[in-house]
């Protein structure tokens, strides 16, 4: 039987928020060990290595801000950071806060039970098991790749991959014929990328998104320069911001404002470029009105682009309000349908109907491939917990409490399971807010929290089902207020068959994180704490 190690908490991921987490408990003294099922650090930025993969928050943004020297020390080249830059960071983030020794990687979590008797957790971890009284999951809410349901794949003769689990030594396309499925973030990155190294690529898209152009660049050293001396202003913005980014949310609204005033800005924002592209107008995600402007505005660029008409209205298809699905940022995407090696098949009008051997036949034609990517994304927000077997109270599994869909008290805790926290989970804004703004808002509280029970000599806390079931509620009603809920997206479970039908995501990170300010301010209120158990 393997050894038993007993830490005060274990935190489940080395990613963005496993790091954080880590270095600010040890600051606080408690032992902490951190389970990470891959071989290195960086969460989301270890395994989504495919071509072209970068942030679409831009790097000065998407960073943390606990260490002034840090921020002052650590030099971004380009406007959004590429997947072996931000790696590289988080590396050496691990190295110059010496997080490594409380790191076990390579080690896959499969089991976390909670024993009433003495308020701890007894986790199992590749043949390991730990003991703690916390268990913090910083899993990532974008982890658990999601292949579609195809068949065929198993015949298939060629090399496939999927974005989020790509091969460490890097795939070469030259002269190959190569297929895409999925048109999300992902595929919109990889497309270009790929188009330029293989004989031939063509893309499967099922549903149009909208993208806006990234405009990236080199990081021009004078405006690093300005930025740096004003960072800790500038965070504390977009603290406070609906969705933690730092530029402002207008008060003006789309509808009653001239259309040539609002193409205007539209195309102000589109020459800047990036996801502020949504935030020229108040009313876009609450108005279908206001929103079909920006959505108009989009297509019409989409046309622009894109010279062969029925590719361009393949393309710009979309049957959704825009920013309803998480709106992409790219690097030429439109133009490279323009290319003579690129085509662009229309999984509306014929849906694959399986791969074969040597390729993706749909009910049209076959395509013939020698690489299958897919883009086809993740179970979001649920998926990565519902991998592994948590079981809470009476030995309920998470799995069976969140049946009809996940159930949080402020996104971080779950009635049923005292002593767990989730960083990132269902119920919080991170997925619809700068990451890197959520993700040091979570920690902060959770690890703030853990140090008010230790004052008071509580060993156990466990959200109230009252306040879960209220803030379950308001979650629903804050999204169901907006546009969001009508897309079939990843927020509301759509991509993922037979997952309950909830919109997951808080909608606005500065209310959110006001109301676990005033959460704590009051003794932690909706939570039960007690006395060591
Ligand atoms: P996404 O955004 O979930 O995109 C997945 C894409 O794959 C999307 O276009 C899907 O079409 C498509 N898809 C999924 N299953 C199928 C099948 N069976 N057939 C055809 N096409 C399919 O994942 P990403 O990895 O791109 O991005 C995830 C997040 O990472 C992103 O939001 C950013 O926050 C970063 P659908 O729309 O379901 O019709």
């Amino acid at each position: 039987m393997a050894e038993q190690r007993d830490v005060d908490v274990v935190v489940v991921g080395a990613g963005f928020a496993g790091l954080y987490l880590l270095h600010r408990l040890r600051g606080l003294g408690f032992r902490t060990l951190v389970v990470e099922a891959g071989d290195g650090v960086g969460g989301t930025w270890y395994w989504n290595r495919y071509p072209g993969a970068r942030c679409d928050v831009e790097s000065l943004e998407y960073q943390y801000s606990f260490s002034d020297e840090l921020q002052r020390e650590w030099n971004w080249t380009e406007r959004y950071a590429t997947q072996p830059e931000i790696l590289a960071y988080l590396n050496h983030v691990a190295d110059r806060f010496d997080l490594r020794r409380d790191i076990q990687l390579g080690t896959r979590v499969t089991s976390a039970v909670y024993d009433e008797a003495t308020d701890h957790w007894a986790i199992e971890a590749g043949g390991d098991r730990i003991r703690a009284r916390f268990c913090i999951m910083a899993t990532g809410c974008l982890s658990a790749a999601k292949m579609p349901e195809v068949p065929g794949l198993d015949r298939f003769e060629g090399h496939w991959y999927h974005t989020g689990a790509w091969p460490h030594e890097g795939v070469d396309f030259t002269g190959r014929r190569v297929g895409v499925i999925g048109t999300g973030s992902s595929g919109i990155q990889s497309i270009p990328a790929i188009a330029k190294q293989a004989a031939h690529l063509t893309v499967f898209q099922r549903t149009p998104n909208f993208s806006v152009p990234a405009q990236n660049a080199p990081l021009d050293p004078d405006y690093v320069r300005q930025y740096k001396d004003r960072y800790a202003e500038l965070r504390r913005q977009a603290n406070g911001t609906p969705f933690g980014f730092q530029e402002l949310f207008p008060d003006t609204m789309a509808v009653g404002t001239p259309s040539e005033a609002r193409d205007r800005e539209y195309e102000a924002r589109w020459q800047r470029g990036g996801l502020i592209f949504l935030g020229a107008f108040a009313d876009l995600v609450f108005s279908q009105e206001a929103n079909d402007t920006a959505a108009d505005f989009v297509r019409a660029k989409i046309r622009e682009t894109v010279k062969d008409p029925e590719t361009a209205a393949t393309l710009a298809g979309q049957d959704f309000p825009i920013g309803t699905k998480r709106m992409c940022v790219d690097i030429d995407y439109y133009a490279t349908f323009n290319r003579n090696n690129v085509t662009l098949v229309d999984l509306r009008k014929t849906p694959i109907e399986a791969i074969t051997p040597s390729g993706v036949r749909t009910r049209a034609a076959e395509y013939p491939v020698d690489d299958l990517v897919f883009a086809t994304g993740f179970d979001a927000m649920t998926g990565a917990l519902a991998r592994i077997e948590i079981r809470g109270r009476g030995g309920r599994t998470l799995q069976d409490a969140w049946s009809d869909g996940p159930r949080t008290y402020l996104g971080l805790a779950m009635a049923g399971f005292p002593n767990l926290f989730t960083i990132t989970g269902p119920g919080s804004p991170s997925v619809l807010s700068n990451m890197a703004v959520s993700i040091e808002q979570h920690v902060v509280w959770v690890t703030e929290c853990l140090e008010y029970l230790r004052a008071h000599g509580h060993g156990r806390i466990e959200a109230t089902a009252e306040a879960e079931t209220e803030w379950v509620q308001h979650v629903s009603d804050v999204g169901n207020s907006t546009l969001f809920p009508l897309a079939n997206s990843w927020y509301v479970g759509a991509n993922v068959p037979g997952k309950p039908r909830v919109f997951m995501p808080y909608i606005g990170f500065g209310t959110y994180a006001a109301k676990c300010d005033e959460v704590a301010a009051a003794g932690y209120a909706g939570f039960a704490v007690g006395a060591n158990g």
